[in-house]
């Protein structure tokens, strides 16, 4: 045992040629898994995806070389240099190998160092801003994303202007409308917590983080331009989902990104309809209500069967109209469900939180509320019930003075066209 002490281990040239087989056998194998990851993957949508999935390509290969490289040797070890049966005694001991040692320390600070200029090229090449953005028919759309628990809305600040002189906005929802070869840049905000906007097919990902709210919070953006995909039909959609665990209603916080074939079918198909709606609303407001409420994130938080809604953070909406005359001792059933909508922190409902987003005409993109929406809204939850106690017509709802104070507003909502003449606020256009 002495004499081995300070011995240095020689590598054999046998140890070399098994080693060598096995990096070929590693690179072979290697290359042979990646020809299965097409098939794992989602389609490569976006112009960003190629450089992504190489990029992913290089680092299975490199990673997969050298997994299999030490369980080899691993492997190798054990069975060639196992203890003899009856050997008791202690291994040769060594003392390092200067040349090895310093190998195999050059040899993965340089993969690592590669790969990291691999990574920072693909990722600076992929966030670069672009010189148009946005662009539809001519003009770059400011298109804003809010993320909340659990629902996604999109809004496009059209800079086309309505006839009382207001900037239209589309919200979709939780669609975002591009088409093939548009340059899109979203600027994300939470409403709440951290979210994360990954629309898989576009290889981006993107988190939202809190900021200070008085400034609407922290904005973060994200930047891909749709591509055309073999074989795909177009309107083609692709998932969002979120990807950041939020809370429990988290595996429900998703959206679809909506591609079109080209600027023309987008204009034709979502966008140019999208101004004709906010331009000549329905002249029923139930109806407009209907519209609109489908636009806001209240599918996030509530239960109305008669939309498909099956959230559960917030009470069930199902017949509202039944119940809200009886909520608060001397508020009518439109007042309460007014000021559910626009202070909803009035008036807690029993067995909840104050858990309801504000909505508002001071409120961020995704919850801006006019007057003239609320009304809508209103009229539209009043049809919610068997015998609903709501009357819509010949009314005039004062908005409780906790709201004027609250937004700096005074405005009263009229529903109907009789008595409410004292209104200073009822541009909803006037039906029947
Ligand atoms: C973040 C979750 C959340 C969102 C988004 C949300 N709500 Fe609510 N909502 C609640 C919770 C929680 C309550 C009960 C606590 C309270 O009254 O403030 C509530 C209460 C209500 C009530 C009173 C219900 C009752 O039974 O008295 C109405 C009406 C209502 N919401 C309508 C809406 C509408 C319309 C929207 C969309 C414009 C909306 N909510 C968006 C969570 C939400
Ligand atoms: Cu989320």
């Amino acid at each position: 045992m002495n004499d081995n002490r300070n011995r240095t281990p020689s590598i054999s040239p046998a140890a070399v040629v098994v080693a060598a087989i096995f990096l070929l056998v590693s690179v072979i194998g290697i290359n042979w898994f990646t020809s299965f990851v097409p098939v794992v993957l989602p389609p490569q949508a976006s112009a960003e995806s190629k450089s992504v999935d190489e990029l992913f390509y290089v680092l299975v290969i490199i990673g997969g070389i050298v997994f299999f490289l030490i369980q080899g040797m691993l492997l190798i070890s054990v069975i060639f240099f196992r203890a003899k049966s009856g050997d008791q005694s202690d291994g040769p001991n060594f003392h390092g190998n200067a040349l090895l040692e310093i190998v195999w320390t050059i040899i993965p600070a340089g993969v690592v160092v590669f790969l990291a200029v691999l990574s920072f090229n693909v990722w600076m090449q992929n966030t670069e801003p672009k010189a148009t953005v946005n662009l539809i028919d001519g003009d770059e759309v400011k298109i804003n994303v809010s993320g909340a628990r659990y629902a996604w809305t999109h809004t496009y600040q059209t800079g086309r202007i309505d006839p009382n002189g207001a900037q239209i906005v589309i919200n979709s929802g939780d669609k975002l409308h591009t088409y093939i070869g548009q340059n899109i840049e979203l600027e994300l905000r939470t409403q709440d917590v951290i979210h994360s906007y990954w629309v898989p097919a576009m290889r981006v990902k993107q988190d939202l983080l809190p900021g200070n709210p008085a400034t609407g919070g922290r904005p973060t953006d994200i930047r891909f331009t749709p591509v055309r995909v073999e074989g795909e039909t177009y309107p083609a959609s692709y998932p969002i989902v979120c990807a950041e665990l939020c809370g429990d209603g988290h595996g429900r916080m998703t959206g679809e990104v909506i591609v079109y074939a080209d600027e023309s079918q987008f204009l034709q198909q979502f966008y140019e309809p999208a101004i004709y709606a906010i331009m000549n609303p329905p002249a029923d407001p139930v109806l407009r209500g209907e519209i609109l409420i489908q636009e806001y994130i209240c599918n996030s938080c509530h239960i109305l069967d008669s939309l498909g809604w099956t959230s559960r953070t917030g009470p069930s909406l199902n017949g509202i109209a039944d119940r809200a005359g009886e909520r608060v001792p001397g508020q009518s059933a439109e007042e309460y469900i007014v000021q559910s909508v626009w202070n909803s922190q009035a008036f807690v409902v029993p067995g909840y939180t104050e858990q309801m987003a504000a909505f508002g005409p001071d409120q961020p993109d995704a919850n801006a509320m006019s007057a003239e929406q609320l009304y809508a809204i209103t009229a539209f939850l009043c049809t919610q019930g068997e015998q609903t106690d709501c009357d819509i017509e010949n009314q005039t709802v004062a908005i409780p003075a906790a709201i004027n104070t609250a937004f700096g507003l005074d405005v009263d909502i009229t529903f109907g066209q009789g008595d409410g003449a004292e209104s200073d606020s009822s541009e909803a256009p006037d039906e029947d």
